[in-house]
């Protein structure tokens, strides 16, 4: 890991006197103010924490360290981590620098299995991947040397270590407690020499060129979203507290196991596969899925895989996605009912959402699909048709965002999380 630890020795010192610099010179001028509203409805659009990993701009969505992410599409996982964590795309020889650590230190201890397979039958895959990862904290390189005293300014480095322990044996874990929890037979262990996206596609037990290509894909889309969505912010604040690497991606990951965040992808699919089945499997038509995406509405429920807390246009995500499906999958129905949904579906939720307004409730801020929408159409059509498993995916992916930032985090010395909160009667009293 010689290359990404001097990389980071340099930025480390770089970045640490810009903060410095900043505070001193403009600590005391308003970033942003707050109102009412915005105490009451989950501080959308505060800016009120720092992330430079990656930046989400409502008509643009992900740009990865000032890049368009359908730009830097190619990347591969491994070189997106770097890119996060550094700032600079990354050269051949840092990519197979990374993926010698991650041979070296893939190996799932015996006992994780043993736990995966105790667990009750119908744990979902995000709980099994969550106990998995808590399995494995008592190998925090940081407690260690937390615990024999060193200096606060190397803490980041055992944070390193662990983000890069635990990268190396995520795919693993996931693709084990996919084989244990769907019984598709033994964990297949990790091939050296294999980059991580193939590796987990391999270790899945699904051999095609194609899918490793959308794994690839996959968990580069998918790596982060800035610092204030529930997975980023959770970890951020767990780790805030300086609890390791384990603990914090453990917790954002249970954010990511809400319905409105990463578990969307399962809804999604669940909700595509229901309008199919009223018409024998087949993909239907733009009038059938207009008035089923309606009759959700009037249910109460939420179109899964539609809206958005920040942006305002398609997510290039969801683009990159139909893309791929347009490339390898054009005549799959599950793809083309996902394709039709996207004609329909933002015009349904605008007729939707003017009906609300005219009730004096909000209007939906963002009738355009997100990654969700897309993704698992894709996964299905490989074979993996297990939709509740989809989230462990995206958190695979996610986990990059959530330890580049944890790894910043601690190397620039940000202190514990701890905004105010007021109660009602001083909203009252003060306002
Ligand atoms: N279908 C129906 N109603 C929707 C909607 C959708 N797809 N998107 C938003 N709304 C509703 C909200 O539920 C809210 O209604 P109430 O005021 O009655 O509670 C109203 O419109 C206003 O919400 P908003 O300001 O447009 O959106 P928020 O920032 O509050 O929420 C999100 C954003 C993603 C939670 C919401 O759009 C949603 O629930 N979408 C469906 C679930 C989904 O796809 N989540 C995945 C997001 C991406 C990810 O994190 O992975």
């Amino acid at each position: 890991m010689a290359n990404i630890f001097k990389k980071m020795e340099l930025i480390r010192s770089d970045i640490c006197s810009e903060r410095s610099l900043l505070i001193q010179e403009k600590g005391d001028r308003l970033l942003d103010t707050i109102t009412v509203q915005q105490a009451h409805g989950g501080m959308r659009g505060v800016k009120s924490m720092i992330c430079d990993t990656s930046l989400v701009k409502p008509g643009k969505g992900l740009i990865i360290r000032g890049y368009p992410l359908l730009e830097i599409k190619d990347l591969w996982p491994e070189d997106v981590f770097i890119l996060l964590l550094t700032g600079e795309k990354p050269t051949k020889e840092d990519r197979e620098d990374l993926l010698k650590e991650y041979d070296k230190r893939a190996e799932i201890p015996d006992q994780i299995g043993r736990a995966l397979r105790s667990m009750s039958k119908d744990s979902h895959p995000m709980t099994m991947l969550s106990t998995a990862i808590m399995a494995l904290e008592n190998e925090s390189v940081f407690d260690e040397k937390y615990n024999e005293g060193v200096p606060k300014n190397e803490y980041w480095k055992y944070y390193l270590e662990d983000a890069v322990n635990l990268l190396a044996k995520l795919p693993g874990l996931a693709a084990g407690l996919y084989r244990i929890k769907f019984d598709k037979g033994d964990p297949i262990p990790w091939t050296k020499g294999m980059d991580w996206g193939a590796n987990y596609a391999n270790m899945m037990g699904i051999e095609d060129e194609d899918f490793a290509d959308l794994m690839r894909l996959y968990l580069m889309f998918h790596c982060d979203h800035e610092g204030g969505n529930v997975s980023a912010n959770t970890c951020h604040t767990v780790g805030s507290a300086l609890s390791n690497a384990y603990y914090s991606v453990s917790a954002g990951l249970n954010g990511l196991a809400g319905f409105l965040h990463g578990m969307a992808n399962q809804e999604c699919l669940r909700w595509v596969l229901q309008v199919m089945d009223r018409f024998d499997g087949q993909a239907p038509s733009e009038e059938q899925l207009e008035s089923f995406a309606q009759e959700t509405l009037e249910s109460g429920q939420v179109i899964p895989g539609y809206g958005h807390a920040v942006l305002r246009v398609t997510d290039p995500r969801f683009e990159g996605f139909i893309e791929f499906g347009r490339q390898h999958l054009p005549d799959d129905p599950v793809f083309q009912t996902v394709n039709r949904l996207y004609k329909v579906v933002p015009d349904v939720l605008k007729e939707f959402s003017k009906k609300r307004v005219e009730q004096g409730k909000s209007p939906i801020a963002d009738p355009y699909p997100n990654v969700d929408a897309g993704s698992g159409a894709l996964l299905y059509h490989y074979g993996i048709t297990e939709f509740e498993y989809y989230t462990v995916l995206f958190g695979i992916s996610r986990a990059m965002g959530m330890l580049s930032q944890l790894v910043l985090n601690r190397a620039l010395g940000v202190p514990i999380t701890r905004p105010k909160s007021v109660g009602t009667k001083y909203i009252k009293e003060n306002v």
